[in-house]
């Protein structure tokens, strides 16, 4: 848009006089923020409403992506971005003597997601508006989002976050588009006169879905999508008790933490229920004022499953279809499987949801109904041809369970895993059976992120420099970043690629000052692992190449400085998880204060880890640490965003590493560990013993040891715990077979940062490809060959 300095002056000041009834000069930060961030929203706002009258106009087919979590980040800076006047609205605080980073600072960051699935989600949400795509998102606004983190005495302690607290600026509650959402009771199926059957509900629960709309703004484009996050309230005018409101309530009050213990949990299944429900009927009732025809609706309409979290999806719209449309059921099942596509994120067995068949049927009792016959038909139609055996293993129903992958690959068109690895190993570990009955809908999206949030908005040095380097067509089409490789060996553009790295690097140094009152040194190598703490994610290992290294240095070797820097929260109730973070602030209660290695090896663990903190972390990153047992991270995300601000990689050969390593170059990363085959391999045979490799190994042997021998202070009870997991559990995740090489790898990096020409060489290299993981690429693919919606500002 169009917008001049004085133009925003004079409406930024008329917004803090309407919210607040006070000149700007006497606001304080939050409400300054709150007035700035009003008068953003005024901007978009005609585009916000025009988009979505266009969309209609236009009959534009619409994707709708449901998640249980999006994780959004601050707004006021991409929406700045995005709506192309960050320039002029910074110039205009200037001149009103305001400091923009604080005002962006003031910014509260909705933490509705868990991790990398729910990140990923938002990110597509940003390409598909900057792209032109008609794509919107459906999930939850939950009260209070993933806990807030602290640690005390190196212990990590859950606070709740009451992001709400202050009023969320970016969203507009729209209560005439609220539905009606039905739990319980009974189901009674009543011959009509046509032979069909009508559903009546006996004793249901009503509960109320309030629509809250958060705009998603396009980069450059005009268009403006919608996040819609769904809030459950008693439905008006009834008689609520206290206890009855917060059954209602509680559905959308706490996020569920990433976590196989509280698998099978009901209010769980009701928060599922409840935004797939909402996000269904929401959608049915705008078609239907668009077409009169629901069978057109896989024309105008695509829904994804992201994971099995809404897959019920599958059963609701065959629920409204039979009983509200009065479909046949061979009609309603083809407009269903036409309709929807699924994402899985997971190998993990554990971690696939399944639904007690009691507690299904109690809560949804139609929605078990037609899984039931979904089901039924399901066996009648393949086993004929497949044998009972895989179709009993294949089916939606089993061993007194409903499996939602199941049902989702059976409802959906398109089932696709997240990276390539990822896509093939589903085919033959858990999905292997339903591939072999519908080998078509299988296919590969490898994740993506948002360069624009990344690189843009969080790596400013970065950015300017690749300006003055390439012009400005990289922040519309980052592969033009390609052209970077031509200064792979220009001595002047490497210098101030280390200048912008070193001043990001001044950046988090103040960041983990202020944090955790420790002095690092930014000359010294920044190694980076940033993601949940979870057992098959490794940290363990870095753990271990960190005590390598202190035994290194106390023994006299002279070797590169090194800041390690952690961030990772650990589900409340993962043991072994809150162990390792209780390891790693024992270690760096140990180096940080041994004047033996003072300034050589430090080590930060950043609690709170989450889209803001990532944000000032990745971009002073030299090192990157991806290290999961190859065949478990399905992609990883991470990965993409610390390659797109230049740092080097050190890593398994799994999820997404192995795509990055080929856009790169076989030299640009620093590989290491047993290839998923080699681990498949030995799970098979059962052929691996880590007791042995930590007798044979004295390195290694003398690391394992300081866990239990007092070396490191405050971990009498941890230090044994983790030992018997890897001595007497046999080593779940490989750490001990992949210590060797891990520490090789790692010892290349250090001679690579003693030869800085060669260092930025590499990095050049991974900056250079590192614009072909841009999640505009990602929602272009699945636009094309998932969900038939194609983008109107494609970028090609
Ligand atoms: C399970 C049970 C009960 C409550 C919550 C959950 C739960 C919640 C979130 C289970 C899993 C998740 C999130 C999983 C996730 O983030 N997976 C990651 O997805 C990324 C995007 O595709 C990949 O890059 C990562 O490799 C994958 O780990």
């Amino acid at each position: 848009m169009s917008l001049t300095t004085t133009q925003f002056i004079k409406d930024y000041r008329a917004a803090a006089l309407t919210l607040f009834a006070d000149q700007l000069e006497n606001l304080s930060v939050r409400q300054q923020y709150a007035a700035l961030a009003f008068v953003v929203k005024g901007y978009y706002a005609t585009d916000w409403a025009k988009t979505k009258a266009d969309y209609d106009a236009r009959q534009q087919k619409q994707l709708y992506y449901f998640s249980i979590e999006f994780m959004p980040g601050q707004l006021l800076g991409s929406n700045l971005l995005n709506l192309g006047i960050k320039t002029v609205v910074e110039a205009g605080l200037h001149r009103l003597t305001l400091d923009p980073a604080t005002l962006y600072a003031a910014e509260g960051d909705p933490g509705l997601g868990n991790g990398g699935l729910g990140r990923l989600a938002s990110a597509f949400l940003d390409a598909m508006a900057s792209v032109g795509m008609a794509g919107n998102g459906n999930g939850i606004r939950y009260q209070y989002g993933l806990f807030e983190q602290r640690f005390v005495d190196g212990y990590q302690v859950e606070l709740p976050d009451d992001w709400l607290r202050d009023p969320y600026m970016w969203e507009t509650r729209k209560e005439n588009r609220a539905v009606i959402v039905k739990f319980g009771g009974q189901v009674e199926l009543r011959p009509r006169r046509n032979g069909s059957l009508q559903a009546i509900y006996h004793n249901a629960e009503d509960v109320l879905a309030v629509p809250y709309d958060i705009a998603m703004v396009g980069y450059h484009t005009k268009r403006v999508n919608t996040l819609r996050l769904w809030a459950a309230e008693p439905v008006p005018g009834r008689a609520h008790n206290l206890a009855e409101k917060s059954r209602v309530t509680e559905i959308t009050q706490i996020l569920y933490p990433d976590d196989s213990n509280t698998t099978g949990r009901e209010l769980r299944l009701r928060q599922e229920y409840f935004f797939v429900s909402a996000g269904v009927q929401s959608i049915i009732t705008h078609f239907k004022r668009q077409h009169e025809d629901l069978h057109l609706l896989p024309q105008f309409v695509a829904i994804h499953i992201n994971d099995t979290h809404p897959a019920m999806a599958v059963l609701e719209l065959m629920r409204i279809l039979l009983d509200e449309e009065q479909m046949t059921w061979d009609e309603a099942w083809a407009i269903t499987v036409a309709t929807l596509s699924y994402t899985n994120h997971t190998l993990m067995t554990e971690a696939l949801e399944s639904w007690p068949e009691p507690m299904f049927a109690g809560l949804l009792p139609r929605l078990y109904q037609v899984a039931q016959e979904v089901d039924r038909r399901f066996r009648a139609t393949y086993t004929k041809r497949y044998g009972e055996l895989l179709v009993n293993r294949a089916a939606p129903l089993g061993d007194g369970q409903l499996r939602m992958a199941y049902l989702a690959v059976i409802g959906s068109h398109a089932v696709n895993g997240v990276a390539k690895l990822h896509s093939e190993l589903l085919k033959d570990s858990v999905l292997k059976d339903l591939y072999t009955l519908f080998p078509a809908r299988f296919n590969n999206k490898t994740n993506g992120i948002t360069p624009r949030r990344w690189v843009q908005l969080a790596d400013q040095p970065l950015a300017d420099l690749l300006d003055q380097t390439l012009g400005q067509d990289w922040r519309r089409d980052p592969r033009q970043l390609e052209q970077l490789r031509a200064k792979a060996t220009t001595p002047q553009f490497l210098t101030a690629l280390h200048a912008a790295k070193r001043q990001n690097k001044v950046a988090l140094a103040a960041v983990i000052q202020a944090t955790l009152g420790l002095t690092v040194n930014p000359d010294a190598i920044f190694d980076v692992q940033i993601k949940r703490l979870h057992a098959y994610k490794r940290q363990l290992l870095h753990v271990f190449g960190i005590l390598e290294a202190y035994r290194a240095l106390k023994a006299g070797e002279d070797r590169p400085a090194r800041v390690h820097v952690f961030g990772a929260k650990a589900a409340p109730s993962y043991r072994y998880a809150k162990a390792v973070i209780k390891l790693i602030n024992a270690v760096a209660d140990l180096v940080n204060h041994d004047p033996d290695v003072a300034g050589r090896l430090q080590v930060a663990f950043l609690p709170n880890y989450g889209v803001t903190l990532a944000e000032h972390i990745i971009p002073a990153a030299d090192i990157s640490e991806q290290i999961s047992l190859a065949g478990t991270e399905a992609s990883g995300t991470s990965n993409m965003k610390l390659m797109a601000t230049g740092a080097l990689t050190l890593a398994t050969l799994d999820g997404a590493n192995i795509e990055m390593r080929a856009a790169a170059g076989p030299a640009s990363m620093a590989m290491f560990g047993l290839t998923a085959e080699e681990v498949a391999q030995k799970q098979r045979d059962h052929s691996y013993n880590a007791r042995a490799v930590y007798e044979a190994d004295p390195v290694l042997h003398a690391v394992v040891d300081m866990l239990t021998d007092g070396s490191i202070p405050g971990i009498a009870s941890e230090g044994p715990e983790i030992v018997t997991e890897l001595l007497d559990y046999n080593d779940t995740y490989f750490v001990l077979a992949d210590f060797q090489s891990y520490v090789t790898a790692s010892r290349q990096l250090d001679q690579l940062w003693q030869a800085p020409a060669e260092w930025g060489k590499r990095v050049v290299e991974n900056l250079a490809a590192s614009g072909q993981f841009s999640a505009d690429f990602t929602v272009q693919r699945y636009g094309r060959e998932v969900w038939n919606v194609l983008p109107e500002h494609p970028v090609d």
